[in-house]
């Protein structure tokens, strides 16, 4: 049973078969986690103000509730290196110019390191038995993870995309994910970015051209695509 975004931007947004196993869509949360939205974080090391990020916690949160009830797959990346700094790059390690760098020890544990305080997902949107929960050392969601092995083998062709920070990872992964075939939406109102006008930019760049690397929609126009009357009989 195909499903079907009609207000999305540029054009409609159908998912084939959702839920099947020929076809299907999955929610992708892009790093959720302490150190991009609450103080003390990597984020907050860079020089920007966290809070507007909190914002889109509730939003996140309904889709996730969504997902979770139809049985549908649910990913959450959170970008994390390992203890001894190996798979990061010493371009990535030395840029900028923060007191702060991955790997030093800050408020909530080493900065960006994988099982520190700061790494881990916040509770409002903490994964819960059967979902992925995928580290990655880079902007990209499919770099060096195996993340597209897993949506491969369970017939995954649509990625519904949110998360932070738009013009960075999220965007990132949204390209990594076009070029591999998939078929992204990025929720407006799922997605923020510590500087309001590249969220805009992105939005704009990714959906001009007739959705060059995909679609944009509300939170409220997937879900209510998603719990209308045809995906409650699947
Ligand atoms: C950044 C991210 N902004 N998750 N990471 O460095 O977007």
């Amino acid at each position: 049973m195909a499903i079907r975004i009609n207000d999305a931007f540029p054009y409609p947004y159908v998912i084939p078969q959702a839920g099947s196993e020929t076809g299907g869509v999955a929610l992708v949360i892009i790093d959720m986690q302490k150190d991009f939205v609450e103080p003390g974080g990597f984020g907050e090391a860079l020089g920007n103000e966290v809070t507007p990020l909190q914002t889109i916690i509730p939003t996140i949160k309904r889709l996730l509730d969504t997902f979770r009830a139809l049985g549908l797959p649910v990913v959450h990346t959170r970008e994390a290196h390992q203890a001894d700094l190996s798979d990061c790059p010493p371009s990535k390690l030395k840029r900028g110019n923060a007191d702060l760098r991955i790997g030093d020890d800050g408020p909530m544990g080493r900065i960006l390191i994988d099982g520190e305080p700061g790494n881990t997902i916040i509770p409002e949107l903490a994964p819960i038995t059967g979902e992925l929960e995928l580290t990655k050392p880079g902007k990209g969601a499919f770099y060096q993870t195996r993340l597209h092995d897993y949506l491969e083998e369970r017939g995954i062709t649509h990625l519904v995309l949110t998360g932070v920070t738009t013009e960075v990872c999220v965007q990132t992964t949204m390209r990594e994910a076009n070029d591999r075939g998939f078929e992204c939406l990025l929720v407006e109102d799922g997605t923020e970015s510590y500087f309001p006008a590249f969220k805009k930019a992105t939005l704009e760049m990714i959906t001009a051209q007739g959705g060059i690397v995909g679609w944009t929609a509300s939170a409220a126009s997937v879900i209510a695509a998603l719990t209308s009357d045809e995906m409650k009989d699947l």
